[in-house]
């Protein structure tokens, strides 16, 4: 019987446990009509996953989240995987590129694409950073990949598995050829995996951005969908589907990545207007070379600052940058 896995059909995340379960003679299927923000948000669903994120996996002993861990688990049902190497220094460069690809790549390609498209902050300064941090783990990659097919060994393991998934959303969405022409082995290696049949059988045909998105503004957190009803909604959907053109597998994979959150009651409404000129510190900060910890000590509000950050979490921590209007990224609390 198939294991069953929750998740949308084009979460990049899910796409790891697929890929391995083809590789390794496993059957994993997607739950049916799985819907963001609905389907992982009941109760059954927050009994897998305390956080309601997906990917999870069903398995006769219990769930698994975390795409990693299932896509490990998915791997080891098949014994003697070779997709987990032969021997144990292969085993630790896996692990080892299982996490640089998750920690190096992943993350750095979200803080690039994630504000771009409004889901969090935009803050040009973060963004150079984490393009310089990709920069970074690419060409560590590319100088490793100019002397290796694979990651590890003489044939697919997991490591490319969960790499190229990784480096799907950044080919898709932010790495123009233009940014990754920097890194032709890479290059080399993400085509080759991306066609090989197993990989094809799950991602579709996989295409590069043709442009950087522009910023948009910050997307505001929708109210969490209701459940469909069975009669009318049915000829809204319909229309819908007329007007939106089929998108590739992957192109719709951001939407679901960071899907509006429910709008969190904001504890900020409850206080006065803050009297702090937000510009006048800034440039007072700025214009201060010698001082600076006195001026930064003015700029933090000992009362404490609730945000609801990016990454969903309520926090409660004198904040850096004002009073009670700061910006995510400053939050000490969430850092
Ligand atoms: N580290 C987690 C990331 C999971 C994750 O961020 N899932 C997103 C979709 S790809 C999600 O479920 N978001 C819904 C939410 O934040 O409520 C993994 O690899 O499984």
């Amino acid at each position: 019987m198939a294991l069953v896995l929750h998740a949308g059909n084009t979460n990049k995340n899910a796409f790891k446990a697929l890929i391995a379960a083809e590789y390794s003679g496993v059957k994993v299927e997607l739950v049916k009509n799985f819907e963001m923000g609905v389907s992982n948000k009941s109760p059954e669903f927050l009994k897998m996953n305390p956080i309601g994120k997906v990917p999870v996996l069903e398995t006769p002993d219990g769930p698994v989240f975390e795409s990693n861990a299932i896509a490990r688990y998915v791997t080891r049902l098949k014994a003697d995987n070779p997709l987990y190497g032969s021997t144990l220094i292969e085993y630790a460069h896996i692990e080892q590129w299982i996490d640089f690809g998750s920690l190096e790549i992943d993350a750095n390609i979200l803080r690039w694409f994630i504000p771009r498209v409004g889901f969090a902050v935009y803050l040009p300064l973060a963004e150079e950073a984490a393009i310089s941090a990709l920069k970074r783990a690419l060409g560590a990659l590319d100088t490793h990949l100019a002397s290796n097919t694979y990651l590890v060994g003489h044939s697919v393991t997991l490591a490319d598995i969960i790499m190229t998934c990784n480096l799907v959303m950044g080919f898709s969405r932010v790495m123009t050829k233009s940014f990754t022409s920097e890194f032709p082995h890479v290059e080399r290696y993400f085509w080759t995996m991306v066609n090989q049949p197993n990989f094809r059988k799950i991602l579709g045909e996989v295409k590069q951005a043709e442009s950087v998105p522009p910023v948009q503004s910050s997307k505001k957190p929708s109210q969490p969908k209701e459940p469909k009803h069975k009669d009318e909604p049915k000829k809204e959907a319909k229309k819908e589907a007329k007007k939106e053109p089929a998108k590739p597998k992957v192109a719709e994979a951001a939407e679901e990545e960071e899907a509006p959150k429910p709008k969190p009651k904001n504890p900020l409404d409850l206080l006065p207007p803050s009297k702090m000129v937000l510009d006048d510190w800034k440039r007072l900060y700025s214009n201060t070379k010698t001082n600076f910890r006195e001026v930064a000590i003015k700029g933090i509000s000992f009362f404490p600052c609730f945000i609801y950050a990016a990454h969903g979490k309520i926090c409660a921590f004198p904040c850096l940058l004002s009073t009670y209007g700061c910006l995510v990224s400053f939050c000490l609390g969430c850092g």
